[in-house]
């Protein structure tokens, strides 16, 4: 394989794709080496097979608002790839949705699910409709109307969606209750991130959270180093910034910045469970701000404009949307000093800036690594739901500890260089990538 070749190609098929063709290319240059030392992979065309999704769905999604006049979305579902289990992944309601990001993020989770240690394909779904602004009622009828056209599309062992930007357990309990409806299907399994009282996992809303801290606890470990006393700034303030917050909290780091579209907010004193829960009624009032974070908490302050890079911190999280983090912000982490960065949004990091962490040596980690504990806990309420049965908060964490160790692990297999450091990028994706190839060559040319 020639990166180069295969990405013109690429291209030439899906013309200013760019996410897509960036998540593609970050893949295929880490794995080219190893790629190269396999004649059969080449044999089968392997990449040129992979980077193309199986198949997608585009559907029109038209519901009407609280003023009664009809709003048009478009609907998606990308399934990437099903070599290793049913097709499996998240949700996006953003206004920016398109099939290049849709694509980008099925790719993405296709060897983030690999990495899980569970059998799961990848796929990604959703919709240009922009929650901002929206009433719960319209919330509930436009989920309805979504449902409308993706429920014959998908299914309890064929295509299992979940939650992902703008999309929780509101929106996925919207979607749950339109689909029994209309397929007259009771099975609890063909959601994930339901509620506790109707098949949900406990723990899987804290879950992607969770699991990034516990991935950054071995990083960190590996290298000598502790959360403990350290300060970190986190972007966003959804569901994913809450669960890191909560726990990067409980493990004795400071949380000083969290951000939103409209700016940054300082947080000097770090987090308390009142002003934590405060995060999960900012992103339930649906009006996308941070500011009245610093308005109800006094020690805190907020700049309009600024990111949450902007902050001087040890430790960078990214939580929000894709290419969050550009070179000018990386270079401005790196003379604050900051030491660690961990991508929790998918893609978080441009790939400049994931160049210019990996120049200055500091610990850099990818989101398919960082971020797996979302999707490998909604594997777990998967396994509950085929069982009929519900685990206990100890026993899920105690399995979600176990694959976050499992991912840290394959990093530093496929990862470690000559003077003993991880490159996190390479160990992902060549982890990710073996067992998919391995597992399409075996199956056939299908
Ligand atoms: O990006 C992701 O891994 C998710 N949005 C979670 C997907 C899932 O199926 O739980």
């Amino acid at each position: 394989m020639n990166v180069n070749e295969v990405m013109a190609e690429l291209e030439r098929k899906h013309p200013g794709e760019s996410e897509y063709l960036q998540a593609v290319r970050e893949v295929l240059e880490s794995i080219e080496e190893v790629y190269n030392e396999h004649p059969e992979f080449e044999k089968a065309k392997i990449v040129e097979r992979m980077v193309e999704p199986d198949r997608i769905f585009t559907f029109r999604v038209t519901w009407v608002d609280d003023k009664g006049e009809i709003q048009t979305n478009l609907g998606y579902r990308v399934q990437f790839n099903s070599a290793i289990g049913p097709y499996k992944g998240g949700l996006r309601f953003h206004k920016a949705v398109n099939p290049s990001m849709l694509k980008f993020l099925g790719f993405e989770q296709t060897f983030k699910n690999a990495l899980t240690t569970l059998p799961m394909g990848g796929a990604k779904g959703g919709s240009d409709f922009d929650p901002t602004g929206k009433s719960d009622a319209e919330i509930m009828r436009f989920c309805q109307a979504f449902m409308l056209e993706l429920w014959r599309n998908i299914g309890v062992d064929t295509d299992v969606p979940a939650g992902d930007v703008g999309v929780g357990g509101r929106e996925i309990g919207f979607l749950n209750g339109m689909y029994q409806k209309l397929a007259r299907e009771y099975h609890t399994g063909v959601l994930t991130g339901k509620g506790m009282t109707w098949g949900g996992s406990i723990l899987r809303p804290e879950a992607t959270g969770f699991g990034a801290l516990y991935f950054v606890e071995h990083m960190l470990a590996k290298a000598g180093k502790s959360l403990k006393g350290a300060t970190i700034a986190l972007s966003g303030f959804g569901n994913v910034a809450w669960g890191a917050a909560k726990k990067a909290t409980e493990l004795g780091a400071k949380v000083i910045a969290i951000s939103g579209p409209d700016g940054v907010v300082y947080n000097p004193n770090g987090m308390t469970d009142e002003k934590i829960n405060y995060m999960l009624e900012l992103r339930a009032s649906n009006r996308n701000i941070v500011a009245p974070f610093a308005e109800k908490f006094t020690d805190a302050t907020f700049t309009p404009g600024k990111k949450a890079w902007s902050v001087k911190c040890d430790i960078a999280l990214p939580c929000a949307f894709q290419n969050e983090l550009n070179e000018a912000d990386a270079k401005e982490l790196l003379a604050n000093g900051t030491w660690c960065v961990a991508e929790v949004s998918n893609m978080g990091c441009t790939p400049e800036a994931i160049h210019t962490f990996q120049a200055a040596g500091i610990l850099f980690a990818p989101g398919k690594a960082v971020n797996a504990g979302g999707v490998a806990t909604s594997g777990l309420e998967m396994t509950q739901n085929c069982m009929h049965i519900s685990w206990s908060g100890k026993e899920v964490d105690e399995k979600l500890h176990f694959i976050m160790e499992s991912i840290h692990e394959a990093c530093v297999r496929y990862g470690e260089q000559k003077d003993g450091t991880i490159n996190y990028v390479k160990g992902a994706n060549i982890a990710g990538f073996m067992k998919v190839a391995q597992a399409m060559l075996e199956q056939g040319v299908i």
